[in-house]
């Protein structure tokens, strides 16, 4: 029998066996805190928009859409539900009646896992209970660090009437809830240049992001001659530079292809991503974090990304965070740029789906990992697992803390 001692691995020795390798990513890659680049989470000061428990969800509105394809009902009787109403209905069809292979649904079944509650429960009885059973702040903790998340970035709307309230009437935020300032609607709202400058300016300075951000659509050029065009150049492209802060773009949503959805309703398309490259090119002195939405557009970002070293490709956003396309994505970003790119954020709009979204991307990123480890030994060069934790770190948290500090005067971070 082989004691422990014996297949005790050093942090220098060089990982020569296959099975030892394998084992060492996936402890290391389960072991290490990432920093989660992108999410709809907020703290408890936030109230309302401080979503957690199983109704919340449940009402995702992933599963939402799920939802009505197997349930024949009205979208409007199902908006005329209560929360409560509609959770019970979309676990009767998604969990109950049918077996939970989607992601999403799958991603429900893996948080009631991490807490020991019944997955095949016949109603909502048990798990409305237990997070009903603690406080949120205890909560909290006990969330990120099943999910081993050490600093989550919000978004935050300055647009939002309700959030920018709370903001102005002053805020605490716990460390762990980094902001950034999302722009959809300014770079939307086709306000003149001097005001809608002051009103980011004060927007900064006010919530202090640690980058600036927009969604924009598949048909997205630059440049073009529009509103969007002239308040990127002459407002918001000026002031990332000038506040020394990264601008995230995420491009490719349909918005609204089904509006009777309501926020479930959004598609894909498929965006050009020469938008982007002229984005770098014209503004070097910028960094750009950047993420598409159509499975089409993920190998030229990785091109593109080696064209501009301040292009950083982040994520498998929201259609695309599937283990069968987290995979693929992942091991051509490997192939194609080494570890110099940040493999996912977790877009989790409830707390607990930081759980799931964090498991479940972890698996396909230490299967991705590993076999770039393999092919490396297969070409005749080891790696030790301190060279794995090294690299882990740098995929989970440095890329990104080094991408979000400001430039120096030569213009790099
Ligand atoms: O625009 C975005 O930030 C998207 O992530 C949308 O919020 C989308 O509804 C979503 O939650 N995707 O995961
Ligand atoms: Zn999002």
């Amino acid at each position: 029998m082989v004691t422990s001692t014996e297949n005790h691995v050093t942090s220098t020795e060089l990982l020569r066996n296959a099975e030892e390798l394998r084992a060492q990513v996936q402890l290391i890659v389960n072991s290490t805190y990432v920093t989660d680049v992108h999410t709809h989470i907020f703290p408890p000061v936030f109230k309302d928009l401080c979503l957690f428990g199983i109704d919340e969800l449940l009402t995702y509105h992933y599963l939402v859409a799920e939802m009505f394809r197997t349930a024949r009902m009205s979208y409007e009787r199902f908006w005329r539900m209560s929360k409560t109403e509609q959770a019970d209905l979309v676990w009767q069809t998604l969990f109950v009646e049918n077996s939970p292979v989607s992601e999403a649904a799958r991603g429900v079944i893996s948080v009631l896992d991490a807490f020991g509650l019944d997955t095949r429960a016949p109603d909502l009885k048990e798990a409305r209970e237990f997070f009903n059973s603690r406080t949120l702040r205890e909560h909290i903790e006990h969330v990120f660090d099943l999910a081993l998340v050490s600093d989550v970035v919000m978004t935050n709307d300055p647009l939002d009437e309700a959030e920018a309230q709370m903001w102005t009437d002053g805020i605490n935020l716990d460390r762990r809830f980094r902001s950034s300032l999302r722009l959809d609607r300014l770079l939307n709202g086709g306000g003149d240049v001097l005001s809608t400058r002051r009103f980011l300016d004060e927007w900064i300075q006010r919530t202090d992001p640690v980058y600036l951000a927009a969604s924009l659509p598949a048909e997205f050029q630059f440049p073009s001659d529009d509103t969007r065009d002239r308040l990127l150049r002459e407002v918001v492209l000026p002031a990332a530079r000038d506040h020394g802060l990264p601008l995230t773009l995420m491009i490719g949503v349909r918005r609204q292809v089904n509006p009777k959805l309501r926020e479930a309703g959004d598609g894909v398309g498929r965006a050009d991503v020469k938008a982007i490259e002229r984005l770098c090119a014209e503004f070097h002195d910028v960094k750009f974090l950047a993420t598409f939405l159509s499975r089409e557009n993920q190998h030229e970002l990785c091109v593109a990304a080696r064209k501009f070293n301040n292009l950083m490709p982040f994520g498998c956003w929201w259609f695309l965070n599937n283990p069968s396309i987290v995979s693929e994505i992942t091991r051509e970003r490997f192939e194609l740029l080494g570890p110099s790119f940040i493999p996912q954020h977790s877009d989790a709009r409830v707390l607990e789906q930081l759980i799931y979204k964090w498991r479940h991307a972890r698996k396909e990123i230490a299967g991705a990992l590993y076999d770039s480890y393999a092919r490396l030994l297969d070409s005749g060069r080891a790696v030790t697992s301190e060279e794995i934790s090294r690299d882990v770190r740098r995929l989970f948290s440095e890329n990104f803390n080094a991408w979000i500090v400001t430039l120096n005067a030569e213009g790099v971070g």
